[in-house]
């Protein structure tokens, strides 16, 4: 039997303060039990997660090209660097692997500033305003697309 599709699951600045950075807006759930409910619903889709956050462009670039070969898609919430970096969507692209964009906050319910991303163009699909379901949705959608490669 070939082993299950590994997806990463990147998070960026500031996700790491879930659960008491303005709950208004990101809800209460901590990074840990985002972590916890990826790998849970990884499992019931016979799919393996890694989840990885920093505070540092450089280091989630590294983590991004270190996908290459070791994991079959990405999803990715790059918090505020979705804003601004280039090298991220660099790196994305450098990997060729399926991205799907999450925001745990609807973007578009938000500043301006927050309207463009430089990953949404090259990313397979978005899920923005679910908070922590967006990511389950993610799994979903990666785990129906890698599952179905299989099969052909
Ligand atoms: C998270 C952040 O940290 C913000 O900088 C983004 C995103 C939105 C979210 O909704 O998950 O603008």
């Amino acid at each position: 039997m070939a082993a299950a599709p590994s997806i990463l699951v990147v998070n960026g600045p500031n996700l790491n303060m879930l659960g008491t950075r303005e709950p208004a807006v990101y809800g209460r759930a901590t990074l840990a039990d985002l972590d916890t409910a990826c790998r849970a619903h990884a499992e019931r889709r016979g799919v393996v997660v890694t989840c990885r956050q920093s505070n540092h462009e450089g280091e989630l670039v590294d983590w991004i090209q270190a996908a290459r070969g070791a994991h079959s898609g990405i999803i990715v919430n790059a918090g505020a660097f979705t804003h601004t970096s280039v090298a991220l969507r660099d790196a994305l692209l450098a990997v060729e692997l399926p991205v799907v964009e999450v925001h745990m906050s609807n973007l578009f319910r938000r500043e301006p500033v927050r309207h463009h991303s430089y990953i949404s163009d090259i990313a397979v699909g978005v899920i923005c305003g679910f908070g922590v379901s967006g990511y389950r949705f993610a799994i979903d959608a990666l785990a129906d697309r890698l599952l179905s490669e299989e099969e052909t």
